[in-house]
């Protein structure tokens, strides 16, 4: 049964190995940009509704689906569906929503792929306004002897209201497909159209552990976990639990008359009482997964199915797939001896390992406790996340709050071999919350919905939700370029000298003695702290090279050192290729720091460092640059930063295999252009916001606060979206006429409007148009700036700074007016959202 799995388990295997190793080197930093904190408790899902609104539409699992509209939430939630769901306690329901630990609730949101369309004659076409939701009912029926009944498992329908684009109808609700779950957890709960227009639907296993207890096929019959060997919910293709299921919501071929049953459901016409509504099994509690069916995607069908007790599991989901559960956990097996419905059991192409679980050879990486699917990225912001599969993990125990966020690529298309990767990510990874959901705008841009607090409706100490949803953005990668703190130079020949404030000296002289080079930076001022050090490489000026033409190249070496050193002022004259006299606090080569009566000495003599070198480097005889770079000089660094007391910087160990391998590098007292340097790339930091963020930000700090563009809290008479143009305050009065002035200067036979307004540069969401009209009709621009630009057109007279406001800018416009002298002026403020 299991030997095609194993050869497979191999492969994952080394691929993961991979990812612990070499990994991360090809996923770009990521950050994240908060689109709305504390006013969601518990995110289940983020969704868009492909209607071209840019609209994110956000289940709470609570019952409530919000709408995130440009960066903002709307007041008012898109469905309240908590009257449907199971409910909170106090109820006379058996199983109430627990406010601690809770896996049911509404789960997500998906929209029929003709939500918007219509045909050729304007007709809608079918789904058109049509919407699903998947959450947790109370089921009418009772348990009966080892059936135990939890609750419900509902696939409805709604529709949109025909009058508000934002307000579902409640009322509207179709029940599409629904079922008795025995247990609270491992509900599934994800809902998406594919590539080819159908429904799929994850169900969970039904619940408890092991897919073997009450209410699971071959179970115990009781609560505890059941014998070995029993078939369990997964393998059992007669029940829907334990599945990827697939169905037309808009068909009625399936048992009810709902729903339809594509004809080319893989078990379409299997017979005994196997549902045809299968698409794929064996799986454990599918939370999420998602369809690469963005730009350049091939629709492959990606689910993260949450393990047991040991790890975590991504697969590619195929029609009629067997992906093993409870045989298998992941490539493990669970229980050897259970039954299967079908071979061959499907291994997962990633997998992790739970915090504290060694398995694996070699062992697979502890991320933590759930997985998370997520999606493929096939946006346009982050052209180096192109093609990559983004998920997460829950958090690193069910009780802490520090989700992680993951990514894999496949090594080139097509390979079945997927590099895993802990991203990089600004601040951090794991985060400081915990990771639910992972959603897609319009744009193919990727989202993550996150909360704190564990429960569905636990709030933080301030009475405020936790849950928060971030878009996945690119961060930048800040470098710093270090001189040395120090540098020196020791010799074995002369035990006493050291060439402090000359050149560095590092390989064999035509005796062959070495001599080293020593080097130390200060990161810690150098770098900001906390920084992530991604890499890190030193540049050497080679000016002066030993000519042993029988050994031209010579391998030299970094390796970090494991004590402190010093460097003095000895200066040695002329060429310095053995140092001078050391002077007190010089290194030398049997002592870290000389002194003429009480030297600290080295504990081996030529310095005490690393066993294994940071990078080499091959230096010829060609003079000029040298670069050392690898990932353990990153990792040096980083561990400089982390312990500065550790910080004893690098020496260089020159070929000592030969004679007449000296090379001759510039040290830090040499010119600035050819001084050592060392170049770290670290902490990726979020991009800065927009001038629209962060003026919002400024006023209103909670991200995702619904700030109305026509409203004016400050009763200044500027609406909100002028004050943003104007640069002033939406909470404290402005003068208006600071904002917009008009006059008139008559001159010889003519009059001259004059019109100044503010603008804002920074602005680039924004058109400002100075219009000016005889009759209020009839409108034409004299003067426009869009999207930060210079001004320009027929009026435009001058630009000025804003005395004290910069970059603020007051821009002068004038029409002269010969005939009628009746003007009016507007100016017009429109913003397109970016
Ligand atoms: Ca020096
Ligand atoms: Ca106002
Ligand atoms: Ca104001």
């Amino acid at each position: 049964m299991n030997s095609g799995k194993s050869a497979r388990s191999l492969v994952c295997w080394l691929t993961l190995c991979l990812l612990a190793t070499q990994g991360r080197a090809d996923f770009p930093p990521l950050a994240l940009k908060a689109v709305s904190q504390q006013q969601i408790v518990s995110p289940t899902d983020i969704a868009n509704a492909g209607d071209g609104s840019g609209r994110l539409f956000v289940c709470d699992q609570s019952g409530i689906v919000y709408i995130i509209r440009d960066g903002m939430l709307l007041p008012q939630p898109f469905l309240d569906a908590r009257s449907k769901l199971v409910p909170r306690a106090p109820t006379t329901y058996l199983f109430p929503l627990s406010s601690s630990y809770e896996e049911r609730g509404l789960l997500s949101i998906a929209f029929h792929p003709n939500y918007n369309q219509r045909d050729g004659l304007g007709q809608p076409k079918p789904g058109f306004g049509k919407f699903y939701i998947f959450y947790s009912a109370p089921s009418p029926n009772v348990a009966s002897g080892s059936s135990p009944v939890n609750c419900r498992s509902t696939i409805s329908e709604f529709s949109v209201s025909t009058t508000d684009p934002n307000t579902a109808d409640i009322n509207s609700e179709r029940v599409v497909l629904s079922y008795d779950k025995p247990q609270a957890n491992h509900n599934g709960g994800q809902l998406r159209f594919g590539p080819d227009g159908l429904l799929y639907i994850s169900a969970g296993d039904g619940g408890g552990q092991h897919d073997n207890q009450d209410g699971h096929a071959g179970g115990s019959g009781t609560s505890s976990p059941g014998p070995s060997g029993g078939l369990g919910n997964a393998q059992d293709k007669t029940r829907l639990l334990g599945k990827i299921l697939r169905i037309d919501p808009l068909g009625s071929s399936g048992p009810g008359g709902q729903y339809g049953i594509p004809a080319t459901n893989p078990f379409v016409g299997a017979g005994g009482g196997v549902r045809e509504e299968i698409y794929a099994f064996g799986l454990r509690n599918p939370w999420r997964f998602s369809f690469d069916d963005g730009p350049g995607g091939n629709g492959t069908m990606f689910e993260a199915d949450v393990g047991q007790d040991k790890v975590e599991e991504v697969n590619i989901i195929t029609s009629g797939g067997n992906y093993g559960w409870r045989v298998m956990e992941g490539t493990l097996t669970h229980d050897g001896t259970a039954p299967n419905s079908g071979l061959p059991l499907i291994s997962p192409i990633a997998q992790y390992a739970h915090i504290g679980v060694t398995t694996g050879t070699p062992a697979l990486p502890q991320i933590g406790a759930s997985i998370i699917g997520g999606f493929v990225y096939r946006g346009s912001a982050i052209p180096a996340l192109q093609g990559r599969y983004v998920f997460g993990d829950y958090s690193q125990s069910i009780a802490s709050a520090n989700g992680t966020l993951l990514g894999i690529e496949e090594t080139s298309p097509g390979s079945g071999t997927w590099n895993f990767s802990k991203l990089v990510i600004a601040g951090g990874n794991p985060l400081t919350t915990r990771v639910y959901a992972f959603g897609r705008d319009e744009a193919g841009e990727i989202y993550v919905a996150t909360k704190v607090s564990r429960g569905p409706f636990e709030l933080d100490a301030n009475g405020k939700p936790t849950g928060a949803i971030y878009k996945i953005v690119q961060a930048q990668v800040s470098t710093a370029t270090l001189t040395p703190a120090h540098d020196n130079s020791i010799y074995s020949d002369f035990v006493n000298n050291s060439n402090a404030l000359g050149d560095l000296y590092s390989g064999n002289n035509a005796n062959s003695a070495p001599r080293r080079a020593l080097f130390s930076f200060d990161v810690t001022s150098g770098l900001p702290g906390g920084a992530q050090v991604t890499s890190a490489s030193l540049t050497l000026n080679l000016k002066n090279a030993a000519s042993n033409l029988n050994h031209p190249m010579a391998t030299m070496a970094l390796y970090s050192l494991k004590a402190g050193w010093g460097e003095g002022t000895s200066l040695a004259s002329g060429g310095g290729g053995s140092g001078t006299a050391a002077t007190t606090g010089d290194a030398t080569w049997i002592a870290s720091l000389y002194d003429a009566t009480s030297p600290i000495r080295w504990v081996t003599p030529g310095g005490v460092f690393s066993s294994t070198s940071s990078a080499t480097n091959t230096v010829g005889t060609a003079l000029g640059s040298y670069v050392w770079s690898s990932q353990q000089m990153g990792a040096d660094v980083q561990g400089w930063l982390t312990t500065p007391a550790s910080n004893f910087g690098w020496i260089l160990v020159g070929d000592e295999s030969a004679s007449a391998t000296a090379r001759v590098f510039t040290s830090r007292e040499g010119s600035a252009s050819l001084q050592p340097k060392l170049v770290v790339s670290y902490n990726p930091v979020a991009p800065p916001l927009s001038r629209r963020d962060s003026w919002l930000r400024q006023y209103y700090p909670t991200p995702g606060t619904y700030v109305d563009d026509n409203a004016d809290p400050d009763n200044d008479g500027v609406a909100n979206l002028v004050e943003y143009a104007f640069a002033f305050s939406p909470l404290s009065a402005n003068s208006a006429s600071a904002g917009l002035q008009a006059g008139v200067s008559a001159a010889a036979g003519n009059t001259t409007f004059t019109l100044v307004f503010r603008r804002d540069p920074r602005a680039t969401d924004l058109t400002y148009q100075m219009q000016t009209s005889d009759d209020l009709v009839t409108w034409s621009t004299i003067t426009q700036s869009s999207a930060g630009g210079a001004p320009s057109g027929t009026g435009f007279v001058t630009e000025t700074d804003a005395p004290g406001e910069s970059p603020v800018k007051n821009v002068t416009a004038a029409e002269t007016l010969s005939v009628n002298p009746r003007r009016f002026a507007r100016l017009r403020i429109i913003r397109v959202a970016q």
